[in-house]
């Protein structure tokens, strides 16, 4: 239940001390060690002295994901390389990736702290894992790998990808937990069904999830699909990787590590500091451990909301919120904000859809368009006209509802709409292509 009960229930006055000592190393570490971070902090006119109490991290400058890339690749570590013994990086599929590298004493850390978030999400020495996160320079994989090991659970590293052996090994090994994105745990449940399985012949008990959203409809879907249960895990390849976040079995939020990472929301249009609990905002952190790829007031782009609440499972440490979108993944449509994930929620809750979609964003004249393009489960229902069209209809007043605006609702026939092994890539944003077709 518990890697490190100690830590994890530590009262929050003793948390916050702990805190303000790493506070203060961190800052000196980056003053000392990487030159944008002087710089910045020069500019700012601000010297690692300067932090007396956990409130004056306000008076360092915000980092963003530009910052870091001007940077690239390794201009950003706060250790030489001789003390660097792994680089990972993030998984942005345009440009330059964001490159981080670990000491010895940060991989030590990572690993403890996947341990803590895999035995909160009720996993043992008893479990056989899989990991079918890709291995690659992401950081998923080997993040969940040696926080599996440590806790004793025998790790099965199958990496994304290759589907029908996945899931065939699953069953002939006995997999008792399975970590992915929920796209792909979904996809494997498909693929599963394809080969003539069923949830019986399978013993999952537990999935270790994240590193993408995932709505609670959607959760539920793969719940039953495999017939375990299911957690979600935030992390960023930025921050460590996974081990930033994670829920327990009361599933009433993600502990954040807080021992290790400084949590604070912001306005994203006024940058200001919300105070104010149970306000959203967009997620900033500063590692206070870390020494190969040390952050101050990283701009996550992630838009969640903060919990201090104590949890009856005991830990201290915040919850934060599933992440309600990303800053830049959040849809202006027509001057209207829309999260992908308030469209997942309408479409799972519809039984004649199934759970794979597109939403598709055009420009046309000085007008934006958002198309769903969202899967049939039976392909007879094309050939009912009437029942297609009413079934379009009623997905179209319920989106209108939910998101304010209007949009197009198209019905594809079954497993057509493609399925991804690693991160679901759900947004076809041509506003500002010439080609106005998704093909
Ligand atoms: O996705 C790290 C990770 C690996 C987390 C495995 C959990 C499990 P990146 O590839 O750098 O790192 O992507 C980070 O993914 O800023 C979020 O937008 C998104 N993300 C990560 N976890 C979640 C989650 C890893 N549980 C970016 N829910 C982040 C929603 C998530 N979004």
């Amino acid at each position: 239940m518990f890697f490190d009960r100690e830590t994890e229930t530590m009262p929050r006055s003793q948390l916050e001390l702990t805190q303000l000592e790493r506070l203060k190393w961190v800052v000196r570490h980056c003053y000392e060690n990487v030159e944008f971070y002087h710089y910045r902090m020069e500019k700012a006119g601000v010297t690692p002295d300067k932090i007396k109490t956990l409130s004056d991290i306000q008076y360092i400058p915000y980092t963003t994901k530009a910052d870091l890339r001007d940077n690239y690749p390794f201009g950003m570590f706060g250790a030489s390389m001789k003390k660097i013994v792994r680089i990972h990086a993030s998984s942005g599929t345009t440009g330059k990736p964001t490159v981080v590298g670990y000491t010895k004493r940060d991989l030590e850390n990572w690993s403890s702290l996947v341990a803590r978030l895999v035995m909160a999400a009720g996993a043992s020495e008893d479990d056989i894992v899989q990991i079918a996160f890709g291995y690659g320079l992401f950081t998923g994989a080997l993040g969940l790998h040696y926080g599996l090991e440590k806790i004793g659970a025998t790790v099965v590293p199958t990496s994304s990808g290759n589907t029908q052996k996945q899931v065939m090994l699953m069953k002939d090994f006995g997999t008792t937990a399975v970590v992915s994105t929920p796209s792909y745990a979904l996809y494997m449940a498909e693929v599963a069904q394809e080969m003539g399985y069923q949830k019986k012949d399978f013993k999952l008990r537990l999935g270790l999830f994240g590193s993408e959203g995932c709505t609670e409809e959607m959760r539920d879907k793969i719940e039953q699909a495999w017939g375990l249960f299911a957690t979600d895990n935030y992390g960023m390849s930025e921050l460590m990787g996974p081990g930033v976040a994670g829920e327990c079995q009361e599933r009433r939020g993600m502990h954040i590590a807080e021992d290790h990472f400084l949590a604070e929301l912001i306005d994203t249009k006024t940058e200001d500091v919300i105070t104010h609990e149970g306000r959203a905002g967009e997620l900033v952190i500063t590692t206070l451990t870390k020494e190969g790829f040390p952050v101050l007031r990283y701009r996550t782009k992630d838009i969640t909301k903060l919990d201090f609440e104590p949890c009856p499972c005991g830990r201290t440490h915040a919850r934060m919120h599933k992440i309600m979108g990303r800053s830049d993944d959040m849809l202006k449509i027509r001057g209207v904000n829309v999260f992908p994930s308030q469209i997942e929620s309408v479409l799972i809750a519809i039984p004649q859809v199934g759970p794979h979609y597109q939403l598709i964003v055009r420009r046309e004249g000085y007008l934006d368009t958002l198309e769903v393009l969202v899967e049939l489960i039976d392909s007879s229902l094309l050939e009912k006209y009437a029942q297609l069209e009413a079934l379009q209809r009623e997905i179209h007043d319920k989106l209108k509802t939910v998101l304010g605006i209007e949009c197009k609702v198209n019905l594809a026939e079954p497993k057509t709409i493609q399925r991804f092994q690693g991160k679901a890539q759900r947004i076809v944003d041509l506003r500002n292509q010439k080609e106005v077709s998704p093909q």
